[in-house]
């Protein structure tokens, strides 16, 4: 109990005299005291409406309804009372009255059935008719509207928490049922399948079909096995549940540090994967041409030989990994340990190259460190939100929903995205910059910061530098020019420059629409430039300074392990001889003092007969990485390829050596998600055949070459990385295993993690923030009259990057293929017509899609997802990359279009 935090409330329930936390209500006073009473309306998630009088309960000799009557001190209540209970009793038995039998089956997990079985109302009191009929189009939601007693929870939940008003109550009196607001089949609605109220209906009237049906987080089981997701870098707390090793559902914890009880499709639905046909389950080696099953000694003995002889013909170099942002810190740890320490080569580099490398480095030169400046827990208190180049709704769905209702409860909120993403909708101000153009932008809204004296001259004085020469800058940057740069109105950028000058707690969150471009790094410090400006960071309390929305569920991660080809784990720099002998310290072996190679280096040394051996641990590069049929000549060209996979996708079928490894749900470990936040991992189930942990390949192959690596368990190896890496010492299993989630910096054991960072002093070399005076530089690919549109890259919510994951289950069946959205105007110039095929040339390749047309794009701008790598969305990508970090310039490409011969 909060003693001490706050105002307290004190009062006497059946006897006992409880305290809680001031704004707490009868409901949450009856449990602190052990009472149990039916709430079949309420959820602690959403707001109560008291309706369904299922909670009844005397205060101070009147009758009411617990879940909305305010807890008073002083106050004496009575839930135990024959009367009262009666009264209880009566409520859920009228309720439980008007279902069909089978409502009360025995062992009905519903909560509806439970509150009957705790009343002792019979189960044949449920009497009514069945008839209303189910809704069975969906894959992962189940409505049989018999069920549905209209107690609208599923329709607050899908409004207040997730904020896709999807659902509705139609019909009137006893007939009131849910329904989708779009009329017709629940598949064909605006659902987007994030569970909510399959989780919070009291009856079964929604619910997963299958296994898990009835199953929900109201309850915490022991049985679960509580874990991290694996999809995106939100890092929702998730519990499994298991019967004989299969999992028959995923549910959100309603303790989950950052999704308190949300989560979205991915999560919570698509597992599928585990179990799918085309699960690797044995390894590969390519024999006479052809991948062939062989057994797990063989396939590592080939890739210890390859690897041995790649040294002896190449030298050290000549190896390289690229290590998995989707795989644990441990394994990266480990993976890179294996390469300097085992092989000699900081060639290891990892996912982030392909997504936020920019943010590492223009955060890092902003402010000191490769991470958010501050916690995602602020959501709750910022007052102004200005998303750039994200769209959250589809690709962080449990951060899209907090921001949307943040917004729905009148915070401030900008939005800059060529698109009309699904926080645009609910936007104050949404600003639609041509794709490229950010650099200019954010100077715009920095002049009009300083012109209209919105800056805080003491935080520039006292804690930043580099004014002057911005200023200097800035003077080139005034709205009407920015306004010719951009696409985006002059008044428009005065006034999202007023709303976020104005706030008084704003927070900056962007995604790969600031990184994935030629300036990449620029955009993160000039966008950064914009909280050093108004003294919004650094926990001055007058704002939440700048959040990227990292990408894979373990991308912060990944780089914070070391798997970088130029830093140690902790970010020392492998340049550093006090960083290199801290590592060689613990590891007993020297650390080379050259940085590696990078992703696209790899490949390009690949192709001129350099490298000789490469290990990708993860990554589909020949479907995701840009320029693809580069990227396939690369490996082709490279004389041992070792892949570890869960499916044969386009890379592994470029492989020479394919082991089949664990998932996240068959794993142990840890990830750090978007703000910093170190996890557990724990396995649910067994990997499929004989497939292992990249811990355990990454350890046999070090065997092999009679090697050790210390650490045998995932704990040891996060034990090891911290006496590596001072700002990562004070974490351990343990640790999580007790707290659940701690962020780094976390040098101590017994100190909590920064949140928030900065506190005292940015981490710089001279201690203070830096402002960045980076002139707008214009993109890489520009259209001509030969490709005449812009395409834009990007997600959509049913699927995960390379989509080997979602697209092996029934995410599928949400989203059957890709999709090119354009504007009518372009449509109609090209004899495009809607749901047709059309073939997309760039410079560089050509692509298959379904067209979609709409009004998300401006004319002259068209958007693909790159989910199906058949479609080959990045044969058309370049190999433009951020200038410093080689981060591809995906979100720019210039194309032409046409309809697709039935052939084609
Ligand atoms: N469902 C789903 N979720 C995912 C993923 C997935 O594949 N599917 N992938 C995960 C990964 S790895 C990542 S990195 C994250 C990515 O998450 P996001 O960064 O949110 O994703 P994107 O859709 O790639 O790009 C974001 C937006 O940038 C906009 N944009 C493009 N160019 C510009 C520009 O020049 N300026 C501005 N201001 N905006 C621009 C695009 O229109 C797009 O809406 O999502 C993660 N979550
Ligand atoms: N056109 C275009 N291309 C893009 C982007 C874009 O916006 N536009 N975004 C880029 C971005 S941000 C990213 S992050 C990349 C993502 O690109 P990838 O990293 O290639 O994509 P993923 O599908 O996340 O995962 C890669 C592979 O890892 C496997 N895998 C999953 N879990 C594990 C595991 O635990 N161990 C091992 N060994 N393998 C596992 C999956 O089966 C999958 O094949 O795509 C990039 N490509
Ligand atoms: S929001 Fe991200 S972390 Fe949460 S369930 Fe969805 S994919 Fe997983
Ligand atoms: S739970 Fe209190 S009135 Fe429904
Ligand atoms: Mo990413």
């Amino acid at each position: 109990r909060p003693r001490g935090v706050g105002p307290v409330t004190c009062l006497q329930v059946d006897g006992v005299t409880v305290e809680l936390p001031a704004g707490a209500t009868l409901l949450d006073a009856a449990r602190a005291a052990g009472a149990e009473l039916p709430s079949l309306c309420h959820d602690d998630r959403l707001r109560s409406v008291g309706s369904c009088r299922t909670c009844l309960v005397h205060a101070d000799g009147r009758t009411v309804a617990a879940c909305v009557t305010p807890a008073a001190s002083g106050m004496t209540v009575d839930t135990v009372g024959e009367e009262v209970r009666n009264l209880r009793r009566d409520a859920v038995a009228l309720i439980a009255s008007a279902l069909p039998r089978y409502a009360l089956a025995d062992g009905t997990p519903s909560e509806l059935a439970e509150a009957c079985r705790t009343l002792d109302i019979a189960p044949d009191t449920a009497a009514g008719t069945p008839g209303r009929g189910h809704d069975e189009t969906h894959p992962y939601v189940r409505l049989d509207r018999d069920l549905c007693i209209a107690c609208g929870r599923c329709v607050r939940m899908c409004a207040d928490v997730q904020g896709t008003f999807a659902l509705t109550l139609t019909g009137r009196g006893a007939d009131t049922v849910v329904a989708p607001g779009t009329g017709g089949p629940w598949a064909e609605s605006d659902c987007v399948a994030c569970g909510g109220c399959v989780d919070t209906c009291p009856t079964g009237a929604i619910a997963q079909p299958g296994p898990g049906r009835g199953l929900t987080s109201r309850r915490p089981d022991p049985d679960r096995v509580r874990t991290t997701c694996g999809y995106c870098g939100v890092g929702c707390t998730l519990d499994v549940v298991v019967r004989d090793d299969r999992v028959t559902a995923v549910l959100p914890a309603r303790d989950g540090a950052v999704n308190r009880g949300h989560a979205c499709v991915k999560g919570r639905f698509s597992y599928g994967y585990l179990t799918s046909a085309e699960r690797l389950t044995e390894p590969l080696v390519r024999r006479d041409g052809v991948l062939t099953p062989v057994g797990w000694d063989e396939a590592i003995g080939v890739v210890a030989e390859g690897l041995r002889a790649a040294v002896a013909q190449g030298g050290p170099d000549a190896v390289a990994a690229i290590s998995s942002a989707r795989a644990t810190n441990e394994e990266n740890y480990l993976v890179q340990k294996f390469l300097r320490t085992v092989i000699g080569t900081n060639n290891v580099d990892n996912c982030s190259r392909l997504c936020h490398a920019p943010s590492a480095a223009g955060l890092t030169a902003s402010f000191g460190r490769a991470g958010g400046t501050d916690s995602f827990d602020d959501v709750e208190t910022a007052d102004c939100f200005l998303v750039v180049g994200a769209n959250p709704v589809e690709a962080h769905p449990v951060v899209g929903a907090r921001l949307l209702q943040r917004a729905l409860d009148g915070a401030a909120l900008i939005v800059a995205d060529p698109r009309g993403v699904g926080l645009a909708r609910h936007a104050d101000l949404h600003l639609r910059p041509r794709p490229g153009t950010n650099v200019a932008l954010f100077h715009g809204l920095a002049h009009v910061l300083v012109d209209e004296g919105m800056a805080d001259p003491g935080f520039l004085r006292d804690r930043a530098t580099g004014l002057d020469e911005l200023t200097t800058l800035l003077a080139d940057y005034p709205p009407a020019r920015v306004a010719g740069i951009t696409g985006v109105p002059a008044t428009d950028i005065r006034e999202a420059a007023r709303l976020y000058g104005r706030a008084e707690r704003p927070a900056v969150v962007y995604g790969l629409g600031v990184t994935e471009h030629l300036h990449g790094t620029d955009g993160v410090r000039t966008l950064a430039n914009l909280p050093i400006l108004r003294g919004a960071v650094g926990g001055t309390g007058r704002g939440f300074g700048i959040s990227p929305l990292r990408g894979q569920n373990n991308v912060q991660g990944a780089s914070d392990m070391g798997a970088l080809p130029d830093l140690l784990p902790g970010y020392g720099r492998v340049t550093d001889p006090d960083a290199r002998a801290r590592a060689e310290a613990v590891w007993g072996r020297p650390v080379p003092p050259t940085p590696g190679m990078r992703i696209p280096e790899m490949f390009e040394a690949a192709r001129e007969g350099r490298l000789r051996a490469l290990w990708i641990i993860g990554e589909d590069v020949c479907a995701t990485d840009p320029d693809s049929r580069r990227v396939a000549a690369a490996l082709d060209a490279c004389p041992l390829v070792v892949v570890d996979e869960l499916f044969l996708g386009e890379t592994a079928r470029h492989a020479d050596v394919v082991l089949p490894v664990a998932s996240w749900l068959e794993k142990d470990g840890t990830f750090v998600n978007f703000d910093r936040r170190f996890q557990r991992v724990r396995a649910a189930v067994r990997p499929p055949g004989s497939a292992r942990s990249d811990f355990a390949v990454v350890h046999a192959v070090a065997t092999a070459l009679g090697a050790d690596l210390g650490c045998p368990t995932p704990a040891d190896a996060l034990t090891e990385c911290g006496r590596t890496a001072p700002v990562l010492a004070g974490l351990s299993h343990a640790r999580l295993d007790r707290e659940g989630a701690v962020p780094w910096p976390c040098p101590s054991p017994d100190r909590p993690g920064e949140a928030t960072l900065y506190t005292e002093e940015f981490a710089t070399p001279d201690g203070r923030a830096h402002l960045c005076a980076a002139p707008y530089l214009p993109p890489g690919e520009e259209p001509d009259a030969d490709y005449p549109l812009l395409l834009v890259t990007g997600r959509r919510w049913a699927h995960y990057n390379s989509g080997s994951m979602t697209r092996h289950g029934a995410n599928l069946m949400l989203d059957p293929h890709g999709r090119l959205d354009l504007h009518p105007q372009d449509a109609a110039r090209y004899g495009v017509r809607d749901g047709t095929p059309v073939l997309v040339h760039s410079r560089h390749g050509q692509a298959r899609l379904i067209a979609r047309v709409g009004l998300d794009l401006a004319p002259g701008q068209v958007f693909c997802a790159f989910h199906f790598p058949d479609e080959r969305v990045n044969s058309l990508t370049s190999e433009h990359a951020d200038t410093v970090t080689s981060c591809p310039e995906y979100k720019v490409t210039a194309v032409r279009l046409r309809p697709a011969g039935p052939e084609e």
